[in-house]
């Protein structure tokens, strides 16, 4: 039999190809090569302290938070992927968000998962979450679950700044949920709770009977183990950390590295969405690569993360994104700490994470 030629093989007829038009139908090998190309291919990147610092003072002199448009009223410069238009990357976002002494960044709830990392912040800077006042010092992480009310507010006489970490690409773009989007009536919300009031209910010691949130309400009633309003303080993390490098090995990839836990599970990843790890870095990590992606934000110190042919040059308060399947290690210039953010859970839940080793 004589082979045909695909094109031969595949041709339909001007009559078959209207049929299938008609009733909104595409034959699959017309269909496939349309397939995972929504999104460009994310390029490495990093964005330097220094320029976000610029870009962060320019808006903050420019825009009252006061007169933003509706939406989610934030003052914020968000790391854009040439690929995309919208994020950093087509599952994960980051922004860096300012707000100046008397100012609120008002209450709203969204079904996004969101997380602040404090980059320049005061015990009199707070954001408010689920009837709490979490200060925000320096490098703490402050979860703000799903549908809990959060605002921002300044009231130290300095401008405070950190890092948002929200799944808004995947929510919004990807799953292209709606409806899960309210503004708070009061520009604050009311402050119903202690400071610590959360922490006496999901960090060490806690009720005997089971933790209870009043009021997650709404839409996101009964999920399971839904990650709590916490705060991480840095002190412990990074007593934690040294603990490791004196007693540990380091993981090959991530160095001696701690993972956030949800701490209603006890377990990470700390949103189903995100995982988040503390990482200290005292030698270069071994390549690998992985089909999650990864965003990273360093701490302290300074590096390069070698990404396929690039090398990501980073110091103190830089960002970077590890696109997908790019074979990728670190090369820390001495001692550095990174904040390392993965959408793997994402890929664990469907069974679909895939990780390998270069090939020598
Ligand atoms: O502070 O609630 O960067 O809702 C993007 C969306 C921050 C926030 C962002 C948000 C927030």
């Amino acid at each position: 039999m004589v082979q045909q030629e695909p094109e031969e093989l595949l041709e339909m007829s001007s009559e078959t190809r209207s049929i299938l038009e008609e009733h909104h139908l595409r034959p699959l090998w017309e269909v496939e090569d349309d397939m995972g190309r929504v999104y460009g291919d994310l390029e490495p990147n990093v964005w330097k302290w220094e320029d976000l610092q610029t870009a962060i003072d320019a808006i903050e002199e420019d825009v009252p938070i006061a007169d933003l448009p509706p939406g989610f009223q934030r003052r914020v410069a968000v790391p854009i992927n040439t690929s995309l238009g919208n994020a950093i990357s087509n599952t994960i976002y980051v922004g860096v968000q300012t707000v100046s002494p008397g100012e609120t960044a008002p209450a709203h709830r969204h079904g996004a998962n969101a997380l602040r990392f404090t980059i320049d912040g005061n015990e009199e800077m707070k954001t408010v979450v689920a009837g709490e006042e979490f200060p925000m010092e320096n490098n703490d992480l402050i979860t703000t679950p799903q549908w809990e009310w959060h605002d921002h507010v300044n009231d130290s006489d300095e401008t405070a700044a950190w890092l948002d970490v929200l799944d808004l690409p995947l929510v919004l773009d990807s799953l292209n949920a709606k409806n899960t989007f309210e503004y708070h009536e009061l520009e604050r919300q009311p402050v119903t709770k202690t400071q610590g009031y959360w922490d006496s209910q999901y960090g060490r010691g806690r009720p005997a009977e089971e933790a209870k949130r009043d009021d997650i309400p709404g839409p996101f009633e009964g999920i399971q183990d839904p990650t709590p309003p916490y705060r991480f303080g840095w002190d412990e993390m990074v007593e934690s950390l040294e603990q490791r490098a004196e007693n540990d090995e380091p993981d090959p990839n991530d160095g001696y590295s701690l993972s956030y836990v949800n701490p209603a599970s006890g377990k990470p990843p700390l949103f189903p969405t995100m995982s988040f790890r503390a990482q200290l870095l005292r030698e270069e990590t071994d390549p690998h690569f992985h089909n999650a992606t990864e965003v990273y934000f360093v701490i302290e110190g300074e590096g390069a993360t070698h990404v396929g042919d690039e090398a990501l040059e980073w110091s103190q308060w830089d960002l970077f994104v590890v696109p997908p399947d790019q074979i990728h290690h670190h090369e820390p210039d001495g001692e550095a700490m990174l904040l390392g953010i993965t959408d793997r859970p994402v890929f664990e839940a469907f069974n679909l994470y895939a990780e390998a080793e270069p090939s020598s």
